[in-house]
């Protein structure tokens, strides 16, 4: 399998994350994907429409992307304890948590892009800081109705917090998110110690 792949991108890592914990990050070839919103790398496009990453190209040809759906297919073909819960409440449970994960990396990589990308006369503070209020109000939800849910064997609303986290550190230090958040702080502070997260720390 081939995946569209940057060494930044906490969406990327979420779905290495998730290989890793399933045991099929030997299984996955990773190409560097060197896109953006304003230059967009016309391969990867050829593969996912949208130009994002990640996608994942079976070997039969076929193209998966984003990456809930990328994680739910690794956690398909794998023998150990699904990622994501099949029956109950407890499923979307975990997929309301992924979801609340994602959320967090969207407003993340959406306020980094009006940082890094967007050329000074044109940034709108306004609308970045409502990309970090979108940030602040996920993770004092977290800290506030999910730790009961992040705890125990690792499940994928954990697996995407903790790319969310992850993303905060690298690119948002300045946010201080563990601030006044002892309970979402602690969790993190273990599970950011398992070797899947050691394997995929993001970097140039
Ligand atoms: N909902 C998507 C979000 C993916 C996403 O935003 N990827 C970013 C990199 S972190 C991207 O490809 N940005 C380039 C673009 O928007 O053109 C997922 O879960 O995979």
């Amino acid at each position: 399998m081939k995946l569209w792949h940057s060494p930044v991108s906490p969406f990327v890592r979420k779905v290495m994350i998730t290989a890793h914990e399933t045991g099929q990050a030997r299984d996955i070839t990773t190409v560097d994907a060197n896109t953006s919103v304003v230059a967009r790398n016309p391969d990867l496009v050829r593969d996912n429409p949208t130009g994002k990453i990640p996608a994942l190209v079976l070997d039969d040809g076929t193209v998966l992307f984003d990456s809930r759906v990328i994680c739910a297919f690794l956690d398909s073909r794998h023998s150990g304890t699904p990622l994501i819960p099949e029956t109950g409440i407890e499923r979307f449970r975990v997929l309301t948590l992924e979801a609340l994960g994602d959320a967090i990396m969207d407003a993340a990589v959406l306020a980094r892009y009006e940082r890094a990308l967007r050329p000074a006369e044109a940034r709108w503070d306004k609308w970045e800081a409502g990309q970090i209020a979108k940030i602040t109000s996920a993770l004092d939800d977290l800290e506030a109705r999910w730790l009961g849910l992040l705890g125990g064997r690792p499940n994928a609303g954990m697996v995407s917090v903790g790319a969310a986290l992850g993303y905060l550190d690298f690119r948002f230090p300045d946010l201080d998110w563990r601030a006044g958040r002892p309970g979402l702080s602690a969790w993190y502070g273990g599970f950011a110690r398992r070797p899947s997260m050691q394997a995929t720390k993001p970097g140039p």
